[in-house]
């Protein structure tokens, strides 16, 4: 019997439950706006197919000598676990080779690489979001974005992959938890999939997922607190006053994992700035536009603290940002308060 129930009953926010059996091959095919040629489809399937082979190896992790380190830094100074390489390979392999991807920006690759100068997209991402969770058990993911290329005449070059996040065709997540869930958008609307692992489908779960109107929960790393400028302190206690819509602090130090979570009930992920690293921790191209991207599409907002996350075009590939994703209301109010002298 298949593991995923036909009815899932209500999603916990705003969305539709999934009626009837779907795969996300059908629901991509179905969705193509008329007069399309498909590719963009058969990339996100491709997608689907790693986010497979990854989980299937990260449930299989502590039994096959998985877990542990590469013994390799990748191009961010961080040491890479043996599934960071793992997912980096995979994601390689299936983006490679049928005339799709032009070149793919990685976070375990220092450069951007080349696989076909005449094709149509770019894709930007981050294999494992969240590794440094591999060895603990804790939720992990797989965040992807795709830029169509203006230009497909010459070799593919920075001007491909530079680019604001307003400028994605879709973007998405693979989430690795207690089961794996595939997210996207293609610009209309998030759509949530699970995979059955009985079957190997990704089956429709909840179609136009919206943040709930009430947020539930704020993301933040309190212990790095006394790193962040003032304006971060006057959020937190604004979040801790007794007149605000009461919170809880969950943080599980996947972003992935924050964000769906907070997608599903509401609230703010964030990953702040700090005094002697003003720019913070997380990547823009691929981990802060892609899940502002999906935050918007989904009635919410990405910002840096003073901008829209999908206004900023990244001067490097691995550029690093002040990342908060979420409910409106509250990163309006976050801004609020890092403007405040
Ligand atoms: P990674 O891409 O190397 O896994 O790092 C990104 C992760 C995010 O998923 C998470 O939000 C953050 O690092 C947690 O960092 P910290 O432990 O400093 O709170
Ligand atoms: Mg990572």
């Amino acid at each position: 019997m298949s593991m995923v129930d036909p009815d899932p009953g209500p999603p916990p926010v705003g969305g539709r439950a999934a009626q009837h059996i779907v795969t996300i091959e059908r629901f991509l095919a179905d969705s193509q706006p008329p007069g399309s040629t498909g590719e963009l489809s058969r990339l996100l399937d491709d997608i689907a197919l790693a986010g497979k082979l990854i989980a299937s190896r990260t449930r299989r992790a502590g039994l096959t000598e998985l877990l542990g380190k590469a013994g390799a830094v990748n191009v961010q100074g961080e040491e890479q676990n043996l599934l960071d390489v793992y997912a980096d390979d995979v994601m390689t392999a299936l983006l490679s080779g049928h005339g799709r991807v032009a070149a793919i920006v990685s976070e375990e690759q220092s450069e951007p690489v080349v696989v076909d100068p005449t094709a149509p997209y770019v894709v930007v991402h981050d294999p494992l979001d969240g590794s440094s969770n591999i060895d603990s058990n804790v939720s992990i993911g797989t965040i992807f974005g795709v830029y169509r290329r203006e230009d497909t005449s010459g070799a593919p070059s920075e001007a491909d992959w530079l680019r604001p996040g307003r400028d994605l065709v879709a973007a998405g997540y693979v989430l690795y938890g207690t089961s794996t869930m595939l997210v996207y958008s293609a610009g209309f609307g998030v759509h949530a999939f699970t995979l059955d692992p009985e079957v190997g489908e990704f089956l429709l779960t909840w179609s136009d997922l919206r943040f709930p109107d009430e947020p539930a929960y704020y993301s933040l790393n309190l212990a790095s607190a006394p790193q962040w400028e003032a304006g971060m302190g006057r959020f937190v206690d604004w979040l801790n006053r007794p007149d605000t819509p009461e919170l809880s602090q969950r943080y599980i130090g996947s972003a992935v994992a924050d964000f769906h979570r907070n997608l599903l009930h509401g609230g703010v992920f964030g990953y702040p700035g700090e005094v002697d690293r003003p720019e913070g921790k997380l990547r823009l191209l691929y981990e802060g536009a892609p899940l502002a991207y999906l935050a918007s599409q989904a009635g919410g907002r990405g910002s840096d603290g003073t901008q829209d996350l999908l206004e900023i075009r990244p001067t490097d590939p691995h550029q690093r940002t002040p990342v908060f994703v979420g409910d409106r209301f509250l990163i309006a109010r976050l801004e609020e308060c890092l403007s405040e002298e």
